[in-house]
């Protein structure tokens, strides 16, 4: 033995160099093995998950656990920089988190096969625990993680034991060893067809589920209002290029939610109920029942408490829909001011949501509504088929309950709807805000007269005055374009004698209620931000 290291903390004795090649490539098949482990995992969970339902499918869940547990100023970050992008950067994030797990695992199996099968279960454990807890999750949702987590754990035991040492005679000298490779790149095949098999057919049904949504929508024909808006002014849009159209097209609508997946319900099943404090009827209807009652029409502007200044999280549109106060009234409701027990309206939607929004101001007598219909059609899927709740004049996560199944009459010293337990306002009226459309932000109009141009909300109080600054200067009156109603925007424009130059452009409202906006900026949270509107351009 002489002239062998007998150091046994020497890994690499000089005179019996390791075939690197040869301890990289079987490390590599092992974070293959595990990345391989990984793909079953989903695919199957993906298919087991279309005969649970597709929400259990693990990374949905995941992801949705995520969206609860994010602190709301990590939440308005990722709004405020992926826009409605962020659920897609969060699932592949949640993906790419999982493939270096599934990587390392891979590795440490290779050492310890069992242990590396264990830890495939501890993540399907994780998933589990994310579907059963999500707030409409049930103990079967932990079913696609389970199934999906064990086939996982013993296709990567088959997988390492591919890897496993087999002594060649050239190997025996150095003691490095030579695995199975045909075998394994067999059994690695054979893993990712059958998972990608699983994956793809799971996808199908889950899709196939949504179908049934997808027809009972296309079926419905809206029967015309008893009460129909009134046309849209001609003057209420200036028809400027770059400003908001008044009325949102559907496809161009904001979208603000928390929905992984968006729910596909079908209208034939659907029902709503309504129940609970100083409800002396409790009422159950089904989608046919709301079309068969007095359907009132109305243009409502919708605005989210997230909505930054001047950002894009406000649209108006055309909704029809049934009066809710009427359906509260014949449960029994009555408002805290004529002696009822509940001030507060729980809404829930079938993902779980929890909107919580006053009796007194729902039975006020404004338009709050259980809407069907947006813009001529019946709702879209992203914005609450088959029915969602509209009140004007509160933001959305206070009033606007998509994919609405059930409204609990309560109070709100017992209940904490869902924002409101992640430190938003229980009560939120929307406030009084202005947006420069045109000029954008760093734009070089020609010197001349170049039309400054926006809208202006102030939902259920209306706005009385439009006022545009250049430069800190005397604030300008505004032109308004000609009023739909109270609840809805209204679009402005100035002409601006524009000179060469950098300049600041500043906006602000006056309502109804004779409120001016403040310059005070404050952020969303709580209740809404607060502040001028300002864009800055460059005229050459
Ligand atoms: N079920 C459900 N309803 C919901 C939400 C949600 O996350 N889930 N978000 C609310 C919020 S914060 C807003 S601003 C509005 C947005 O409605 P839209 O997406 O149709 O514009 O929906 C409200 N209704
Ligand atoms: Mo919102």
């Amino acid at each position: 033995m002489a002239g062998v290291s007998e150091d046994p903390r020497d890994p690499a004795p000089q005179d019996s160099p390791r075939d690197w090649p040869a301890l990289l490539l079987r490390g590599g098949c092992a974070a293959l093995s595990g990345l391989i482990t990984g793909f079953t995992a989903l695919g199957v969970a993906e298919l087991v998950s279309a005969a649970v339902r597709p929400e259990s499918s693990p990374v949905t869940a995941v992801g949705g656990a995520v969206i609860d547990l994010t602190p709301p100023p990590l939440k308005d970050f990722a709004v405020r920089n992926f826009g409605t992008n962020d659920k897609l950067v969060l699932q592949l994030g949640i993906l790419a988190l999982l493939a270096l797990f599934a990587m390392t695992v891979g590795v440490v199996a290779l050492r310890h096969r069992r242990s590396g099968s264990a830890a495939v279960l501890v993540f399907g454990a994780i998933g589990a625990v994310a579907a059963t807890s999500r707030p409409d999750g049930g103990l079967l949702d932990a079913v696609p993680s389970v199934v999906g987590a064990l086939l996982a754990s013993v296709v990567l035991y088959a997988l390492v034991g591919r890897l496993s040492l087999r002594p060649s005679p050239a190997a025996a000298a150095d003691g490095d060893g030579t695995f199975d490779r045909r075998g394994f790149v067999i059994a690695a095949t054979a893993a990712v067809a059958a998972s990608a098999g699983a994956g793809v057919l799971g996808r199908r049904l889950n899709a196939s589920g949504a179908a049934d949504a997808v027809a009972s929508r296309a079926e419905i024909v809206l029967p015309s209002p008893a009460s129909r808006a009134r046309p849209v002014p001609a003057g209420a849009d200036l028809g400027i290029r770059g400003l908001s159209s008044f009325t949102t097209p559907n496809k161009d609508f904001y979208r603000v939610d928390t929905a992984l997946v968006v729910p596909r319900v079908d209208a034939g099943s659907w029902r709503l109920r309504i129940h609970g404090k100083g409800v002396s009827t409790p009422l159950t209807f089904s989608y046919d029942d709301l079309l068969r009652r007095e359907l009132i029409e109305r243009d409502i502007t919708l605005t989210c408490v997230s909505n930054e200044v001047g950002g894009p999280y406000v649209g108006n549109a055309r909704w029809i829909g049934v009066r809710l106060a009427d359906l509260l009234r014949e449960a029994g409701v009555r408002p805290p001011s004529k002696g009822g027990a509940a001030d507060q309206i729980v809404a829930r939607s079938v993902d779980g949501m929890t909107i919580g929004s006053p009796v007194e101001t729902v039975m006020d007598g404004r338009d709050a509504l259980l809407a069907l219909g947006m813009n001529g059609e019946p709702l879209p899927f992203d914005h609450g088929f088959p029915v969602r709740m509209l009140v004007p004049g509160l933001y959305g996560y206070v009033s606007a309950c998509k994919w609405l199944q059930d409204l609990e009459l309560t109070t709100f010293a017992e209940y904490d709807a869902y924002w409101v337990k992640r430190s938003w306002s229980k009560e939120a009226p929307i406030k009084t805000e202005s947006r420069i459309d045109t000029p954008r932000p760093f734009a070089s109009p020609k010197a001349g007269k170049v039309p400054v141009a926006g809208v202006a909300w102030a939902q259920h109080r209306g706005i009385a005055r439009v006022e545009v600054r250049v430069d800190g200067g005397d604030w300008q009156p505004a032109k308004l374009a000609a009023e739909d109603t109270k609840d809805t925007w209204r679009q402005w424009v100035w002409e601006w004698p524009a000179t060469s130059g950098n300049h600041t452009l500043e906006v602000r409202a006056t309502d109804r209620d004779g409120y001016t906006q403040t310059s005070e900026r404050v952020g969303t949270v709580p209740d809404g931000a607060t502040g001028w509107h300002s864009v800055v351009v460059a005229v050459s």
